[in-house]
């Protein structure tokens, strides 16, 4: 079967969401520059306009903080959709944006550009490389604990309001929130979208952070909220391993970045649940697992770790679901096959499992999921993300990283 229809419709969505030098992930629901959407969107336009891949990249790295922060969103043009705005983060800039950060896969995602553009593109990613560098280096600061990458806002990890975060988040005084008024539910139904009390749990966290300053130290020492996530430790390490390649490439000592390959493959390891055998987050404030597998929990392969323990469990989803793989674990206790993070199926996130699977030689489950992840898209258009029972299209359609993915991955 020929999917030239869908080649043309997702190259269409690309063009219809950019915004000039940067990709919106989709008109309405998010009016702005998120930091791992555009990187996808990089990937994506690889495929038919390498000019405007780099732009995006580009765009991308121009918003990054003297401390070496990329940030999560780059409020490009202030608009009245989206909440909460540049005005609630308080974080400064020029255009203004948030004041965190978001899964770090530019590294990965600019090699992958590259591998489109070596010769043109050669000069524009050694231009991005210290940058690059910088950034892992703040998270390395800021964020990695023991070879973990932890989060100090769901909104960091991308997998907002994933039950992993559910008990560290209930420890959230919210009590200081006051009255504001949400834009999401004015784009989205209610039951795709986090509860009143989890966006009452975000506001509290950001006003936390907003109040310390945005500083690292102080957010690190006092902030209630910090849970070292799988996702965010496994993408991380991918992308050490991608900028490791790039500098080499151009001749860098590359030293630095074998230490932090090292100092996260051990943290990765203790990501791993005994008692659940699986990877799971872990609450740093506690001590104790937070007893979630997700889709985050199958990045290791993605990551460069060759973990034959975690195939079972890929089995078991597979056999559990229509499409594959949902976000959250179809028989654990918080399952939503429709709310957001906790089950549905994210085609990006697919794209990323596939991949790791495909390079560890997982050939036949790399296949399944590819398959599915074309199934859903072709079965039920360019959504943000999908029922894993029904394949119902949820959240925001005309999709910048669904796009993408069926571009570079699953057509
Ligand atoms: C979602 O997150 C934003 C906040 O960052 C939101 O709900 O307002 C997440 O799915 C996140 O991973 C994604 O980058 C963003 C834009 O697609 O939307």
């Amino acid at each position: 079967m020929t999917y030239e229809h869908l080649d043309e419709e997702a190259r269409q969505i690309l063009r219809d969401n950019d915004r000039g030098g940067y990709t919106v992930p989709t008109s309405g629901l998010y009016p702005y520059q998120w930091n791992w959407d555009s990187a996808f969107a990089a990937w994506g336009f690889s495929t038919f306009d390498i000019d405007r891949a780099w732009v995006e990249l580009e765009t991308l790295m121009a918003s990054q903080w003297d401390d070496g922060m990329v940030p999560h969103i780059i409020f490009h043009r202030v608009v009245p959709e989206y909440f909460p705005g540049p005005d609630v983060w308080g974080a400064g800039g020029n255009p203004p944006t948030s004041g965190i950060s978001q899964p770090p896969i530019a590294a990965t995602m600019a090699r992958a550009v590259y591998a489109a553009d070596m010769v043109a593109g050669r000069p524009r990613l050694e231009a991005m490389y210290d940058g690059l560098l910088n950034w892992h280096r703040w998270f390395m600061r800021a964020r990695v604990d023991d070879g973990m990458c932890c989060i100090t806002h769901p909104w960091e990890s991308g997998r907002d309001n994933a039950p992993d975060w559910d008990e560290g988040m209930s420890n959230v005084d919210t009590s200081g929130v006051g009255a504001y008024q949400r834009r999401d539910t004015s784009h989205v139904d209610n039951d795709m979208r986090p509860t009143k009390e989890q966006y009452d749990q975000y506001l509290a966290l950001l006003y936390f952070s907003r109040d310390c300053g945005w500083d690292i130290e102080t957010i690190n020492r006092t902030s209630p909220l910090r849970i070292a996530d799988p996702g965010m430790t496994f993408m991380l390490l991918r992308a050490h391993r991608d900028l490791k390649w790039i500098g080499d490439a151009f001749g860098r000592d590359t030293t630095e970045i074998d230490g932090w390959i090292d100092t996260m493959v051990e943290g990765a390891g203790r990501l791993w649940n005994p008692d659940g055998g699986y990877y799971d987050s872990f609450n740093m404030r506690t001590g104790a697992f937070t007893g979630t597998l997700s889709c985050a929990s199958f990045y290791c392969w993605y990551a460069g770790i060759d973990d034959q323990r975690m195939l079972p469990h890929l089995d078991r989803i597979l056999a559990a679901v229509k499409y594959p793989i949902p976000s959250y674990d179809p028989d654990g206790p918080g399952f939503d096959h429709i709310r957001y993070w906790r089950g549905p199926v994210w085609g990006m996130a697919n794209s990323q499992i596939g991949a790791g699977l495909t390079e560890m030689g997982y050939a036949e489950h790399a296949r399944k999921i590819r398959e599915g992840t074309r199934a859903v898209i072709a079965d039920h258009g360019f959504a943000e993300y999908f029922s894993p029972v029904d394949g119902t299209p949820a959240g925001g359609q005309h999709f910048t990283w669904t796009a993408a993915i069926w571009l570079t991955y699953a057509s």
